[in-house]
């Protein structure tokens, strides 16, 4: 292979804007945070190497809402959607091992993993941190809630060491609390595929005989790395999560 063949093509780009903003207006200097800073390299690396495609899918959650909120009354113990959907993801990456993978560095070899730990983003306010629970098959939903509890406290009060957000296999991020429809998360690199959730939502469908039957839908963002998995595997993967959420009743 030479110099000018595609795979060492040099993107040749105009210089990045240089603006002097204080002409317009005022303005203030703000340096990034420790975080922002790293994350940012890391961000911009995955989205300009991963050749990403985001498959978007809506689960009929009706029943497994009703399941936990019953759950919820019954034990007064406060356990949101989130460590279900983990309890899901972990399945699900034993039923489609192609998303439990990593390219090696040569991009020329699949590894494998037969371990099932999901890294979940959390918002801090010096920046985004994704600590990652580990053997999310072998945990019972509460533990994982008391164990995202513990962690995403941590990660917001002090931050967290790398050693805490490093061997995930998949991550999920949940903007649910907040709202959204949809949206396009960047896969954390040597991972294959991220879930972006957004807030669920009362949608009226068809009845069987006609009749507007209301469902409450949860949106989900499924991003993949094109190199390793297929528009079909994805589109399996995402319409597979309401099932695995009802096994879970
Ligand atoms: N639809 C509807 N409601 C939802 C929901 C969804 N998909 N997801 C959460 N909620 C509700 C919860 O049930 C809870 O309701 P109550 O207060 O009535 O019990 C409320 O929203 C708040 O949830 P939470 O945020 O406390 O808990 P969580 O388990 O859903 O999430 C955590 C925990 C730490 C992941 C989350 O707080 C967080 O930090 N998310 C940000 C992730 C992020 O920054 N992603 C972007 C990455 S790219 O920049």
């Amino acid at each position: 292979m030479n110099d000018s063949s595609p795979r060492f093509l040099q993107l040749d780009l105009p210089p990045w804007p240089s603006a002097d903003f204080a002409e317009f207006g005022e303005i203030e200097a703000v340096p990034l945070s420790r975080i922002q800073a790293l994350t940012s390299g890391y961000l911009s690396r995955n989205s300009v190497v991963i050749p990403h495609v985001t498959h978007h899918e809506e689960i009929d959650i009706t029943a497994f809402e009703a399941f936990r909120k019953e759950l919820v009354e019954n034990t007064g113990v406060k356990v949101t959607l989130l460590p279900f959907l983990i309890k899901a993801v972990a399945s699900l990456l034993a039923r489609f091992p192609k998303f439990n993978a990593s390219l090696d560095q040569s991009g020329k070899r699949l590894i494998m993993k037969k371990y099932f730990h999901i890294g979940v983003a959390v918002d801090t306010p010096s920046g985004l941190l994704v600590p990652v629970l580990r053997d999310c098959d072998r945990k019972t939903p509460m533990q994982l809630a008391d164990e995202l509890a513990g962690l995403s406290t941590r990660a917001r009060e002090k931050g967290l060491p790398m050693k805490d957000m490093v061997g995930g296999c998949m991550s999920i991020s949940s903007l649910g609390h907040i709202g959204g429809t949809a949206f396009t998360p960047i896969i954390n690199a040597p991972e294959v595929a991220i879930l972006g959730v957004t807030r669920s939502q009362w949608k009226p469908r068809m009845g069987a005989g006609g009749e507007v039957d209301w469902r409450l839908m949860l949106p989900v963002s499924l991003s993949y790395d094109h190199r390793v998995i297929n528009g079909v595997d994805a589109a399996r993967f995402a319409a597979s999560i309401g099932a695995e959420l009802d096994a879970l009743k």
